[in-house]
Parts: C-alpha cells; structure tokens; sequence
C-alpha cells in the first residue's frame, strides 16, 4: 500500500521530492515554502529532516541566563529592544559587579545547571578586565560548566573599544575559560530592513566574520534570526541561505534559534506579535532550508510553552532549557514564566511522543542524579 503523503497544497510536491533525495533548496524553494498555505504539509516536510537527523530524541538543558548589565551605546538605535538603557542613571538600568555575577551564577551552579549563557548591552566603560574576570571566576569554582557568552557584537564592539583585532579579543575570552558563543545580535541580514529596525549596528557581513574567526579558532557558536517585525519572506529566505553558506565555509555552528519578536515597550510597539503559526513556519523553514545544521532550537521563552510542544513535530530538535531568569524578551512583553523546571520540560516533550534527552551546550549527553551531574562517555 502507498504510503499517504499529507500535502495539500501540490506546489510543495518538487520539495517533498527533492526532501526525499536529500537535495539542497533552492531561494525560491524557500519563498514557495513560507507562501505556501499548507502549513501542516511545509511542517511535514520538515519533520522528514529532523527525523533523518536526529531520530526521535528531543533536548534539553539545564542552564541560566544572566544578562550582566542592559546600558547600551546603541539604545536609541535598536528599535526592537526594550532591554537597552542610555547610562546607570536611567530608570530601569543595571550593571552587575563580578561578584554580584558569580554569586548568581554559582548559586544555579549548585543546584545542578550545566551551563551559562551571558550577554549584555554594548557598554561603554566596563574595562576588558570585567569580562575576563566573569569568566574566569567560573572557570576556576567550575571548571566543568560550559560558558556560552558574548553576542558576535558584543565581540566586535570590545574589538573596537579594546583596541584589539575580533580574533585577538577571543583568544583572550577563551584563555579567561569561554566555550561558545550564543547566536544574538543577527537580527536580519537584508540591508534595508537591517537599517530600518537597527540603523548603525555591525552589518550582517560583521556579524558572519565574527562567527567565522570564532569558527577558525575552534570555538563553537550559534545562530539567531529575528522575525516578525518588517521583515519580508525574501529577507527571511535570504538570511537562512547565508548562514547555509557561513555553514559551509566554516562549520562551527551548532544550532539554529529563530527569535519571535515581542513588540512591547519597543518603538515597534504598533505591531502585532507573531502568531503561532508564523512561529511553527519559521522552525519549519529553517529546519529544511538549513541542512547543514546539527540542531534547530524552538526557544519556549519566545514562542509559548505549546507552540515549542507543537514545533517538535515541525522540525525542532531542541527545546532550550530551564533558563532560570530571563529579561530580553519579559521586558519587550512576554507572558511565558521566566524559568521552568527540568521536570516540567521532560513531561512537555514525553506528552509531545518525543524521547527527553538532557544536553550540555555542545549536545553531550548529561547523565544526572539530582544536582550531581556528569557527561556519558561518547
Ligand atoms: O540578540 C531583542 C533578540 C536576542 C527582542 O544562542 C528580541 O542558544 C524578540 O540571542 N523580541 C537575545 N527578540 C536572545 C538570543 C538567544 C536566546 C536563546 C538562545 C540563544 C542561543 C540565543 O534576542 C537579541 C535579539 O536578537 N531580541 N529584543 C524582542 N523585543
């Protein structure tokens, strides 16, 4: 008996095809897919991949984010932000002492977390020694803690402030005990749109070169897109295609997060927030369109907790982790809570039909009694 293909919409049949015989997409495949009305069919499509790559094991991650200061040069320029304050002085504004930091940081430590992720506004008078302190105050409590930190701007910015070429910069972050660094700040690649929601920020030929010295150097790292904001299906289809070919040429990411964007308090605020079924297109897309990525994340902060449930089915492999307390996106509006628990992730994903896998940061398998973990031995 033939198998029944659940695709109505027949413009998609040449993409299940070459599905099939695990052929590259094309730009305009990419296009077809985010028009295309068969939402269920375009997450069929893209749940063939994430099978192919990664079976029926979904992970996750027992981590915390600590955003160590939001005063930023550019807070007047990203008009997607709501986290970025002018200086100290303005009203909502915070800058974390290194003790202050480790404090938190060791406090989740403690309690089990097997990595940090840390990121802050592009400040203008922290000295170099602030950043390499963080991190080697971790590494030296918690040698076997992973430490995803510093967006690619953030990087480029100590590059410029510092003096000192990107490559110079990271040499020292990872001497100082960093591992990876997180996906943020590409925003959207297209200039245009680029200019209109980020005017004066690193181009999105900054940010690949970046990720790509960082690639070279041997340290991993992630990649994000921000959508729903004045984006265009072209901008979204180009921007997976040249993290495709960054891909290509450098090989170090690791996963894929596309970022929801939420509209309060930002000069944005006049639009809409992404429904859950532009999120479910986008997870979709990219899974498909990004074949030479290990991972794609569904990150439950920005879609919901049922939309993450949904997009494992529509080619997420990932669903975040506990994150412990998050400020970028509840102070642009988000109604999801700021952390959960490890056992509320393990039942979202079991309810989902999917095996609960726990990760570190680079997808070792964790193997944990309580608070005490270790990696399985590959
Ligand atoms: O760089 C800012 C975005 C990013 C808003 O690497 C917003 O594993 C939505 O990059 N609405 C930070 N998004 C978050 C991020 C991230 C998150 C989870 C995992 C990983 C990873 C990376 O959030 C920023 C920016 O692109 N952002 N404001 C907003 N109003």
């Amino acid at each position: 008996m033939e198998r029944f293909v659940p695709i109505t919409d027949s413009t998609l049949y040449p993409i299940y095809e070459k599905v099939q015989a695990e052929e590259r997409l094309s730009f305009e495949d990419g296009v077809r897919l985010y028009e295309s009305p068969d939402i269920n069919g375009v997450g069929y499509l893209a749940n063939i991949v994430r099978e192919r790559q990664n079976g029926n094991v979904a992970y996750y991650n027992f981590n915390q984010h600590i955003d160590y200061s939001n005063v930023c040069i550019l807070h007047a320029r990203c008009h997607f932000c709501a986290f970025a304050r002018k200086d100290i002085k303005t009203d909502g504004a915070w800058e974390m002492s290194v003790d202050e930091f480790l404090d938190k940081a060791m406090y989740s430590i403690d309690h089990g977390c097997t990595e940090i992720h840390s990121v802050g506004g592009l400040h203008p008078k922290l000295p170099f020694e602030y950043y390499l302190d963080m991190l080697r105050g971790l590494k030296k409590r918690m040698p076997q803690v992973h430490l995803k930190f510093f967006t690619a701007v953030e990087i480029h910015h100590f590059s410029r402030i510092f003096k000192m070429s990107v490559e110079d910069v990271l040499i020292a972050l990872r001497e100082a005990g960093l591992d990876s660094l997180p996906g943020g700040g590409a925003e959207i690649f297209a200039e245009e749109t680029r200019e209109k929601i980020c005017p004066g920020k690193l181009s999105a030929e900054g940010w690949l070169e970046v990720h790509d010295i960082a690639h070279r150097l041997g340290i991993s790292t992630n990649a994000t897109m921000l959508y729903g904001h004045l984006e265009t299906t072209e901008d979204r289809v180009d921007h997976l295609i040249q993290l495709r070919e960054q891909q290509d040429k450098s090989g170090g990411f690791v996963t894929f997060i596309p970022l929801a964007f939420h509209p309060a308090n930002t000069r944005m605020d006049y639009l809409p927030s992404t429904s859950g079924l532009t999120d479910l297109q986008n997870i979709a897309v990219s899974r498909l369109l990004l074949d030479n990525f290990p991972h794609i994340k569904v990150y439950w902060i920005m879609t919901g907790l049922k939309t993450a449930q949904i997009a494992l089915s529509f080619g997420a492999d990932d669903i975040d982790g506990t994150v412990t307390e998050e400020k970028i996106t509840h102070m642009a509006g988000a109604d999801t809570p700021e952390a959960i628990s490890a056992e509320e992730i393990i039942q979202l994903i079991e309810e989902a039909g999917r095996l609960s896998v726990e990760r570190d940061t680079l997808y070792n398998e964790i193997i944990r009694e309580g608070n005490q973990w270790h990696r399985k031995a590959a």
